[in-house]
């Protein structure tokens, strides 16, 4: 019998936050919160309680995403609660002592990942992003993942070169043997180990920078979703409830000939004691890498002074069809109902991401060149002398991707291995 997977909790939030949240993910979530005396309502519903933990009361507001719809694709169980360290303590103690097992670094993230809720770039991407404070350090964290993409490519073409130059060498004998001077087999898992590492690359630098980003922030209700779906066709859940987005949503965009990436982000919800600083935080982190902030403020749902936005925001005032004189600081006044200035919103967009560069498509192309190289070579090795052409232009791509000319590595691996000259 396979053991079933454990259910993981960690506090999500930073410590010494206004609020914490804790999250709960696995298929026993919602029996262990309901063993460790937090109430549930049914699934997507937010309800608030006194949790009763260590002989006290803990007001807290909980919801229920019931996989596989969940970030995680499991059960998944929020908790929010006030952002003491001392009741967080509590709190995962009492979720603990109910079963529950404390998550790893990205354990979260690596369950979404095995349930296919999310994909090693977007895992990547969010990692990124999330581990950045502003905009400067999100800048950095990805110039990092340029680094580990550089290194990557080294290594892999390192290793191509060696093969070639095994594979060359073995031209040099080929009247005195027949026998290769390498394994096939081995050279065959070789080259495709190096296809799923550059893989990995292709699609994490097209997350990163393949398409400019547009993000849509503002407080909970203000129309964000039903804008999102209406300019991205994407079919989000809209609702009166506020906070009814988690985490972020994402959809492609056409705008003036370009696609971008639209995402939606959970709402920042005002709690009893003024702002939820996490829900900031979290939005902040989340728009650092965009391009474009479009600041949503509604009649219902306005933008606050707290509210304090990135340099690439622009204020849109949402749901307009609702009142004559929408929001004064707002560029814009849109409606998604029943359609008021969509178009007007699209030309804005695309001028502005205008000056945006469109990525870097020449390591796109490169990366995608290598990969129809390595396809061929792992599904039929040809004979050594195409072999060793197909690897000289192999490295030669590589070394394009890192700015580097090849002959003399390659050279100095033959020399360095083999007696050529005997
Ligand atoms: N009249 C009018 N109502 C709108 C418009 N856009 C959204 N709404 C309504 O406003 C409510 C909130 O809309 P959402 O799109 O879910 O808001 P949100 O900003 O995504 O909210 P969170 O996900 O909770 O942060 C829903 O009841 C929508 O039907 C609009 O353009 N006009
Ligand atoms: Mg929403």
């Amino acid at each position: 019998m396979t053991r079933p997977e454990p259910t993981i909790v960690a506090c999500a939030t930073a410590v010494g936050g206004d609020s914490a949240l804790i999250r709960l993910s696995g298929s026993s979530a919602a029996s262990i919160a309901q063993r460790a005396g937090v109430r549930l309502a049914p699934a997507w519903e937010v309800t608030t309680h006194d949790w009763p933990l260590a002989g006290g009361r803990c007001p807290c507001r909980t919801v229920l995403a019931s996989g596989p719809r969940s970030f995680t694709g499991f059960d998944l169980v929020e908790i929010m609660l006030p952002g003491s360290a001392d009741l967080v303590a509590l709190a995962l103690d009492a979720l603990i002592a109910a079963g529950a097992e404390p998550a790893s670094p990205g354990a979260f993230a690596r369950q979404a990942l095995a349930n296919g809720r999310l994909t090693l770039d977007r895992a990547e991407a969010i990692l990124a992003v999330a581990q950045a404070g502003d905009a400067a350090a999100a800048r950095q964290a990805i110039a990092r993942l340029r680094g580990a993409l550089a290194d990557d490519v080294a290594t892999v073409r390192r290793q191509v070169i060696d093969v070639r130059a095994l594979v060359e060498a073995g031209l040099d004998f080929i009247d005195e043997a027949d026998v290769r001077a390498y394994d096939p087999a081995r050279l065959r898992s070789l080259l495709s180990e190096v296809r799923s590492v550059l893989a990995r690359w292709r699609v994490t630098a097209d997350a990163l920078e393949g398409e400019p980003v547009v993000c849509l922030v503002g407080p909970a209700n203000a129309g964000k979703s039903a804008l999102f779906n209406r300019l991205a066709g994407a079919n989000a859940l809209v609702s009166p409830v506020a906070g009814t987005t988690r985490d972020w949503l994402d959809a492609r965009w056409e705008v003036g000939g370009r696609t971008v990436r639209l995402i939606d982000t959970a709402g920042w919800l005002d709690a009893a004691r003024g702002l939820d600083a996490d829900g900031i935080a979290a939005g902040r982190r989340t728009i650092a890498g965009a391009a474009l902030v479009l600041a949503c403020s509604a009649p219902d749902a306005p933008l606050m002074q707290q509210h304090d936005l990135p340099a690439t925001a622009v204020v849109i005032a949402t749901k307009a069809d609702l009142v004559a004189r929408p929001d004064p600081r707002a560029v814009l006044a849109v409606s998604a109902n029943d359609g008021t200035g969509l178009v007007q919103l699209t030309g804005l967009v695309a001028d502005r991401l205008a000056a945006v560069g469109a990525g870097e498509p020449r390591q796109q192309r490169l990366l995608a060149e290598v990969d129809v190289l390595l396809a061929r070579l792992t599904t039929h090795l040809p004979g050594d002398e195409l072999l060793a052409d197909d690897l000289r232009r192999t490295s030669d791509l590589l070394g394009d991707l890192l700015g580097i000319t090849t002959t003399d590595d390659v050279l100095e691996a033959i020399f360095s291995r083999f007696c050529i000259g005997k």
